[in-house]
């Protein structure tokens, strides 16, 4: 865009004092607010802001990637971003920040502020219980996918998500790259610790890890379940006294539901590899029953009860043949949940071999640090070479990760 330039703060005061409710929202006048960076991703720039009557946090586009400016990028990315937001605060109220602007010159998506929350990725560092986080975000992915699929809104409504969300083709290009394909080839973007050597030669070689990669892919791009967050680890996720509210929308895209789930049960399975004691580690591997309880009871909750205004809610079709009914939705169900498990073992493998890297294991020594790296690939890879076991083993229902 012609008018777009790259902000600093003095020019984001400037933005935010010709909106008259933003500048209300603060307070007094620019010289009266702190407007403090708090970047923390690999995209973006952030910001929060607080003045003398409240706070607010604004985000621009960069035309690249953050975290490596000679990767050049669109900057349509808070454009989506927004648009998710105003979607999800509508079916999932109270757990994301609310919207409040949105400049679509500058790129720049203007919420509400997260005071004193922090990621989930740190609060797991520091020893949160992840009990109380697990259920709200199977909680929260149930409601944000079942509304926002043909089950919970007209397919009318679908066809315009769809038509809008299947433009994100930036951020889905970097899933698709760093998520769905560069782990499973020598890539230059590739790293990994030493420890991992013999199994990142399987990722490249192994026919049974590609049979499952090709199926995942196929999964990933066939499957028109839902609209998706399509980031959700735990930096996507802020959390404050166990209440979260998920941010980061920008990779937001029409896709399976299982994506989602995978993609957050994996940040739990690295968590709990990465934990400093065998206790604290079973406590994270055992939130995995939890998420996976917490979204199908949700999920089945308003499959049964949706009362839309629309022919495919199934309470409308079926009212009075339940039987039928619940083999159909047992069905789904387990299709979601052997989904999430395949994504979930393709992201744990690219948060280690990939190009961007968890957190998770970086307070470790170097000789510890490989070990757990080297336990969860395992785990992965096993996951990805056994398909149709692989749900039970992650979610708890098999022998796998839980005790
Ligand atoms: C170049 S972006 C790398 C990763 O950061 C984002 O949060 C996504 O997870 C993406 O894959
Ligand atoms: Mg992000």
């Amino acid at each position: 865009s012609a008018h777009y330039r790259q902000l600093d703060p003095a020019g984001l005061a400037n933005q935010l004092a010709a909106l008259p409710f933003l500048r209300d929202r603060l307070g007094g006048n620019p010289p009266d607010w702190t407007i403090r960076e708090v970047s923390d991703g690999n995209l973006n720039t952030v910001w929060l802001v607080h003045g003398p009557a409240g706070s607010l946090c604004a985000k621009q586009s960069l035309p690249h990637v953050r975290v490596d400016p000679s990767w050049k990028m669109p900057l349509d990315r808070t454009t989506f971003e927004a648009a998710w937001l105003r979607e999800t605060e509508a079916v999932a109220p109270g757990m994301v920040p609310p919207f409040l602007h949105f400049d679509p010159h500058l790129y720049l998506l203007v919420t509400g502020c997260l005071d004193d929350y922090v990621t989930l990725t740190e609060a797991l560092a520091r020893g949160e219980n992840p009990a109380p986080i697990a259920r709200e975000i199977g909680f929260f992915i149930a409601q944000n996918t079942f509304h926002h699929s043909f089950r919970g809104t007209s397919f009318e409504n679908m066809a315009r998500l769809e038509g809008f969300f299947s433009g994100n083709t930036t951020l889905t290009r970097i899933t698709v790259d760093l998520v769905l394909t560069d782990p499973y080839h020598a890539h230059p973007r590739n790293h990994f610790h030493p420890a991992l050597t013999t199994l990142v030669e399987r990722l490249h070689t192994d026919g049974l890890i590609h049979g499952a990669v090709c199926h995942l892919q196929e999964r990933f791009f066939t499957t028109r379940q839902a609209l998706l967050h399509g980031d959700l680890h735990s930096g996507s996720v802020m959390v404050r006294n166990g209440k979260s509210s998920v941010i980061d929308g920008e990779f937001s895209l029409i896709g399976p539901i299982g994506f989602d789930l995978g993609m957050f049960a994996a940040s739990l399975v690295l968590a709990g590899f990465a934990a400093a004691s065998e206790e604290r580690r079973q406590e994270l591997h055992n939130s995995l029953a939890l998420l996976h309880d917490s979204f199908l009871k949700t999920y089945c909750h308003e499959w049964m009860n949706h009362e839309g205004a629309h022919d495919l809610s199934p309470s409308f079709l079926m009212r009075d043949k339940l039987e039928i009914l619940s083999q159909q939705q047992k069905r789904e169900c387990a299709a979601i949940v052997e989904d999430a498990a395949g994504f979930a073992a393709m992201e744990i493998v690219r948060r280690l071999t990939g190009y961007a890297h968890t957190p998770h294991f970086e307070t470790l020594s170097q000789e510890a640090s490989g070990d757990r790296q080297h336990d969860a690939l395992c785990f992965a890879i096993d996951l990805l070479s056994d398909l149709s076991n692989a749900a039970g083993k992650l979610f708890g229902t098999g022998s796998g990760l839980h005790s």
